[in-house]
């Protein structure tokens, strides 16, 4: 196994032969550390059925089934499904157009998941590709202003403005659907900058998809100090040139490993009506988060 840096890339690093089926206790680790030090681990030429690449993640911590089952693999539920592609008998496996928004896996819930596996599975020809922001190195850069304007506050988080409506959901009125999301996943709150346990890093812990709204310490919502944060960071800039993001471009026998808790992302979806198909794996690693 051979690990390098991403040749003129802001963070990342390539693994080159990475085997996920003989992969040493050690290998294990080493992959885990290049995760949280370069953010992202590359590995190339993978070759895995979803079993085997579910069976990978396991290796890395414990892994998570999507609380949506609509999501799920229908072989291994622990894969996640982003697919615009329908099956022969026109069944739909997965869902299209995943996370198109800024986010962090699982940051509307109380437990969010610390390392994330994408392994895409059809990819398109142009277009492919996600963009991340490093919130550890963008906490960095924020104005000493700004750092002392976060020190104390919450940022409260849901899924509300980008649950998707599934097929069970048709004909359904839209306020018991609105109903039902904030009594199964009710609103979470924790500090807006939090400490990587991995790294004792910083991590501003916003995003525009998922962040609903910032809080001082008595309670009064922050809207203001909300906005100047997905300002500084780069998540408003629909030209995607701030400095702070990179784009993640992969191709066919790419696994994608990334640290979960310092990087937000955000798909880049092809607007053209190319197939596209990606599995996911995401794990709780042993690093506690309390
Ligand atoms: O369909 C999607 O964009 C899924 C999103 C609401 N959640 C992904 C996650 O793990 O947080
Ligand atoms: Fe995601």
């Amino acid at each position: 196994m051979k690990i390098s840096p991403q040749a003129g890339k802001k963070f990342g690093a390539i693994v080159e032969g990475f085997d996920a089926e003989t992969a040493s206790a050690d290998e294990i680790v080493e992959l885990k550390r290049a995760v949280y030090a370069n953010k992202i681990a590359v590995l190339k030429n993978q070759d895995l059925s979803a079993q085997q690449f579910h069976a990978l993640g396991k290796r890395m911590g414990e892994t998570g089934a999507y609380y949506e089952p609509v999501y799920h693999h229908p072989e291994v539920a622990e894969v996640f499904v982003s697919s615009n592609v329908k099956e022969e008998d026109g069944r739909q496996i997965g869902v299209p157009k995943t996370g198109k928004f800024w986010h962090s896996d699982y940051q509307f819930m109380p437990e969010p998941f610390d390392i994330t596996l994408i392994y895409p599975q059809v990819v398109p020809s142009k277009n492919r590709g996600t963009y991340f922001i490093n919130m550890a190195e963008a906490y960095e850069r924020l104005s000493e202003e700004l750092k002392v304007a976060v020190k104390g506050t919450t940022a409260t988080h849901s899924v509300l403005q980008y649950f998707k409506i599934r097929p069970t959901d048709v004909y359904r009125p839209i306020s018991e659907i609105i109903d039902e999301v904030n009594a199964k996943t009710p609103p979470v709150t924790s500090p807006t900058a939090v400490t990587h346990p991995a790294t004792g890093e910083t991590v501003l812990y916003v995003s525009e998809g998922f962040t609903m709204s910032i809080e001082d310490a008595d309670g009064t919502p922050r809207p203001d100090l909300l906005k100047e944060l997905l300002e500084a960071t780069g998540q408003l800039d629909r030209t995607y040139e701030h400095e702070n993001i990179h784009l993640q471009t992969f191709e066919k026998g790419d696994m994608l490993v990334w640290d979960n808790r310092s990087l937000i992302h955000r798909a880049l979806h092809t607007a053209t009506p190319e197939p596209a198909v990606s599995y996911r794996v995401t794990v709780y690693d042993d690093h506690s988060t309390a």
